[in-house]
């Protein structure tokens, strides 16, 4: 993927969503301003923005894959998979309070995240390596957080805004992926006690190590491989949920136990 994009508007856009997403606060997305934006320049200045995070410290430990479901590219308006990056700065304990100050407009989503014990590299990586790659899987809840006023972006915005990865939360019981059917596994979603929504892991499509194999051919365009110890979360079963202060949410996965979190002022 090679970004015709030109250097002074590549940083000026990663500022742009740098400030936005460390200072929390909503911008126009990036299309408004730069119509002509591609998914390759999109891309290169999410891979800046990464550069930016590792100059000041926070370490890249995975990686995310966004928009696999169904219901997820409904919900947002869009008919295509997208990868961001995960460092440690946005992990959280399970069970603790998630702070929303410093975010913009979160929701919640339920996912199975893998742990690798091999590295993985495209363009042609298929899921039945990413099976034998695996060292567990996990459940996990990402909470996305769009910078982009009103919800409205476009892919290349959202790509651009690191595909609104904010915080994640993994936990429940690990499990060798190969003792799972991950496709026919149950998930339902909670939120203050109440389901809110429920799907199973075919919903990312048909099978969640498609999305893992999908995310490491799309770093294959970007020059990168998917290093043995990556935490990689497949992306949202169902379509995500707002949250706000005072709410506590719990995905209740088959066989993988279940991840509660709450969130504070
Ligand atoms: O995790 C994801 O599915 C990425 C979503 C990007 C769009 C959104 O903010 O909903
Ligand atoms: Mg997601």
């Amino acid at each position: 993927m090679r970004s015709t994009i030109d250097r002074d508007t590549l940083v000026r856009l990663c500022e742009r969503v740098e400030g936005a997403q460390t200072r929390a606060y909503a911008i126009p997305k990036l299309t408004n301003e730069y119509s002509e934006l591609a998914m390759a320049d999109s891309y290169a200045i999410q891979m800046a923005l990464l550069e930016r995070f590792l100059e000041q410290g926070h370490k890249l430990i995975g990686w995310k894959a966004g928009l696999t479901s169904k219901a997820k590219m409904k919900q947002m308006g869009v008919e295509q998979p997208t990868i961001g990056f995960l460092t440690d700065r946005m992990a959280r304990p399970e069970n603790s309070v998630i702070s929303t100050s410093d975010l913009v407009h979160p929701r919640v989503e339920c996912e199975i995240a893998f742990v690798t014990k091999a590295p993985l590299s495209g363009p042609d990586c298929t899921a039945a390596e990413v099976m034998a790659a695996t060292d567990y899987v996990m459940p996990a809840i990402e909470v996305i957080d769009s910078r982009f006023a009103g919800f409205k972006f476009d892919l290349e915005s959202v790509v651009a805004d690191n595909s609104s990865s904010a915080r994640f939360v993994g936990g429940g019981r690990p499990r060798y992926a190969n003792e799972l059917e991950l496709d026919t596994l149950g998930v339902v979603l909670e939120k203050n006690g109440e389901m809110v929504e429920m799907g199973a892991g075919a919903a990312v499509m048909e099978h969640p190590a498609e999305a893992v194999a999908m995310l490491v051919n799309i770093l294959a365009e970007l020059d990168r491989e998917l290093p043995a110890g990556s935490f990689v979360m497949s992306g949202g079963i169902t379509a995500a949920v707002a949250v706000q202060p005072g709410d506590y949410v719990t995905a209740r996965f088959q066989e993988l136990g279940s991840v509660s979190v709450k969130f504070g002022e």
